[in-house]
């Protein structure tokens, strides 16, 4: 399908240890021995066995560029499906630049990111919904996140959607014999029997649509904003949480301008945590861009840790955040609770509808209480992954609700009596939706949407 030959650096492009020029292609074999010389005279990468790797040299014409370890691996059990070359060579930015320059220099071309895995895609090694999890396998921030890439890449969404396929086609081609061959077939009853049928793959599609939430969690951590106003211990709740002195932190209301952001795990679970600026209103242009920024943040978050310093009453900028709170997943700090109290617990609970938890950023405690909250907030408690598929696609989310709708339709004809090719016309459409996920017939920009965001060399 594809007649030219790419190459790229796959790893990273920072001095490490190795680094490894990935070539593939129908002429990869060709290539690379026009750029490699081994001890032994006259050796060719094109002759050799597949799946073996051969020691020697990089060479641009008379210049070694570097000492290498090449794998050469033949069509098709390669990542991509095509003859594939990959030259391990020193991991020294300058070193893998010039070992690719010289590659492509003798007939490959460089690859656009994502383009192995495009390959890969084309040539029926993965099907799509395995292509994204090879990106969500590389940018997984936690154990949770990779072990569900992993059971996706592996096809955990593939088998669940080509089960509901098969169902699904089973009963189209039982209508359309049916209205093939109506003296042999009958489709008396039949009404009900599908009814039963298209229930069940109901049920599984909702199944597959509650993870996503979850599956959104695990994937990209609980999104959680530090909001309060002023002075309250947001930077120093933060510095706690992460274990070291990552904002500053100074007795003047103001101090934190910008929007922080670190990763934590907590209660189990991965948590992308933002200190912003203190709300209120005021005259500094630098902090009131501060402030819209941390109203921004308080926007997007899946959950808000609401700071409150107990040792001062509440005041317009306590009542104005409470306000804009109030449909947001909240747990309230009560920070400071080392110094005699002003505000209490429960005139704090029955203000905000709220948990609220006394901490003190300062001598860090409340902190389990804090975690557990989270953790059941978030996990109900439980920590480990009880469903064997998290759907954490948006594309895969819009199409499961594409074929549900369908499913809906179907059933709604069955309900209306409606003559049988109406359960055709929608049950066809929930196999095709459900296909889109597999990546069966989805047009071209889908694909490249989907392929954009990978990162080069992969
Ligand atoms: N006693 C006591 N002081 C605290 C506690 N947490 C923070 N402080 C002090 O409160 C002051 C403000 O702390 P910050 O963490 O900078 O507060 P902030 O909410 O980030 O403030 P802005 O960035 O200005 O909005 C500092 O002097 C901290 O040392 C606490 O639990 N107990
Ligand atoms: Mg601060």
């Amino acid at each position: 399908m594809f007649n030219d030959t790419i190459a790229a650096i796959s790893t990273a492009v920072s001095a490490s240890g190795i680094g490894i020029i990935r070539v593939s292609g129908a002429q990869a074999m060709e290539i690379a021995d026009r750029v490699y010389r081994s001890k032994i005279k006259d050796k060719k990468l094109t002759d050799v066995p597949t799946h073996t790797i051969h020691y020697g040299h990089i060479c641009d014409g008379e210049e070694i560029i570097d000492e290498v370890l090449v794998m050469v691996m033949r069509a098709p059990r390669t990542f991509t499906g095509e003859d594939t070359v990959e030259i391990d060579c020193h991991g020294g930015i300058y070193a893998m630049k010039k070992v690719l320059d010289t590659v492509l220099k003798q007939g490959a071309r460089i690859a656009d990111p994502g383009e192995f895995t495009k390959r890969a895609f084309f040539n029926g090694r993965l099907d799509l919904s395995q292509a994204e999890a090879v990106m969500d396998v590389i940018q997984s921030k936690n154990r949770y996140a990779l072990k569900n890439s992993i059971q996706q890449l592996k096809g955990s969404v593939k088998s669940k959607i080509e089960k509901i396929r098969k169902k699904i086609i089973r009963e189209l081609a039982r209508i359309e014999s049916a209205l093939d061959d109506p003296e042999h077939m009958s489709l008396e009853g039949y009404g009900e029997q599908l009814r039963d049928v298209v229930e069940e793959q109901r049920q599984e599609i909702r199944r597959l649509l509650s993870t996503v939430e979850r599956g959104k969690i695990i994937q990209e951590g609980v999104q959680t904003a530090i909001l309060g106003k002023p002075n309250v211990g947001k930077s120093s709740l933060l510095n706690m949480l992460v274990g070291e002195d990552r904002a500053i932190v100074t007795e003047i209301a103001g101090t934190t301008r910008d929007v922080l952001e670190e990763y934590i795990h907590f209660g189990g679970a991965s948590l992308k945590i933002v200190d912003t600026a203190g709300i209120r209103d005021t005259a500094d242009r630098v902090e009131s861009i501060g402030v819209d920024k941390a109203l921004e943040q308080a926007k997007q978050a899946d959950l808000i840790l609401y700071v409150v310093d107990s040792s001062v009453s509440l005041d317009e900028n306590d009542h104005r955040i409470i306000e804009m709170i109030q449909d947001k997943n909240v747990i309230v700090l009560l920070n400071k609770s080392d110094l005699p109290t002003v505000v209490d617990t429960d005139r704090l609970t029955e203000l905000t509808g709220k948990a609220v938890i006394p901490i003190s950023a300062r001598e860090g405690t409340g902190f389990e209480e804090l975690e557990s909250c989270v953790a059941s907030m978030f996990f109900q408690g439980k920590v480990d992954l009880p469903e064997d598929v998290y759907i954490t696609s948006l594309r895969h989310k819009d199409l499961l609700e594409g074929a549900l709708e369908s499913l809906d339709q179907v059933i709604a004809s069955i309900d209306a009596d409606m003559p049988e090719d109406f359960y055709s016309i929608d049950l066809m459409h929930a196999y095709e939706s459900l296909g889109y996920i597999l990546g069966e017939a989805v047009d071209e920009d889908v694909i490249n949407e989907v392929f954009e965001n990978f990162c080069m060399g992969k």
